[in-house]
């Protein structure tokens, strides 16, 4: 009588493992379908570094951005860049790996196709400017993750900024070049189409192997408990 209900407890346990099973595949399948779908998202942030109108700006100025996120700048003409300062000496790079794109020329009013996309790694704040001459001193910069606690704004440092000279960095660094076409819409719809199926096979094949296993253990522990009866 023991060793039957000790055989019948240890066939259990396929059950058991079938029910935890079902647990971590459902958690599976929720994390694959996240990561998808912030794999095809594009950039997190599209900044216009002047527009159409030639206004000395970028838009937006100010906001912010979690790591891990991407800044995309979209350059109109006639002729602009971005670079990276701190707020302690605007209109100038920020030190020796200082981003920057270069001078970019825009002929007409729309978008250039060539653009600069920043990866964003940390949430300190990441000034920067317009170091074509004379665009920084004019208010042409911008802020991302500014000190919430309003010590250091993006209005202090145009204030400042009035004074300085502008200085560009001397070598074009620390962003992803890349064009528009290839870039935002066109990308993110390839990246969704092909990110399902892939999504769908992984789990079918994970489903697979765990209907399997838990076939075997079913087999080995009947088996089990029969040589114990
Ligand atoms: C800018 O320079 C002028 C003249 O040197 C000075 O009076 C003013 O305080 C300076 N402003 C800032 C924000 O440093
Ligand atoms: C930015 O991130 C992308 C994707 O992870 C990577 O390929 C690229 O080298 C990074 N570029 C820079 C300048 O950090
Ligand atoms: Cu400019």
């Amino acid at each position: 009588m023991q060793l039957i209900t000790f055989s019948l407890l240890f066939s259990a346990i396929p059950l058991a493992l079938a029910q935890y099973d079902y647990g971590s595949s459902g958690s599976t399948t929720t994390s694959a379908a996240a990561s998808a779908q912030t794999s095809s998202a594009g950039p997190n942030h599209i900044v216009k570094v002047s527009n159409a109108a030639g206004d000395l700006t970028f838009s937006p100025n100010d906001f912010t951005a979690a790591v891990g996120d991407t800044v995309e700048f979209h350059f109109y003409g006639p002729k602009h860049s971005v670079a990276q300062s701190t707020f302690a000496s605007p209109c100038n790079p920020a030190n020796a790996n200082a981003f920057f794109s270069g001078p970019i020329t825009t002929s007409g009013t729309g978008v250039n196709p060539e653009i600069f996309t920043l990866n964003v790694t940390s949430t300190s704040a990441i000034w920067f400017y317009c170091a074509v001459p004379s665009h920084c001193e004019a208010g042409m910069a911008g802020v991302i993750n500014a000190p919430t606690d309003g010590s250091k704004t993006l209005a202090m440092y145009q204030e400042a900024a009035k004074n300085a000279s502008t200085v560009a960095p001397t070598k074009v660094q620390g962003l992803v070049q890349g064009s528009l076409s290839s870039s935002t819409s066109s990308s993110t719809s390839s990246a969704s189409a092909s990110a399902s199926p892939t999504k769908n096979a992984g789990v079918e094949a994970r489903g697979g192997v765990r209907w399997t296993a838990l076939g075997l253990t079913g087999v080995v522990a009947a088996g089990f408990g029969g040589l114990i009866i």
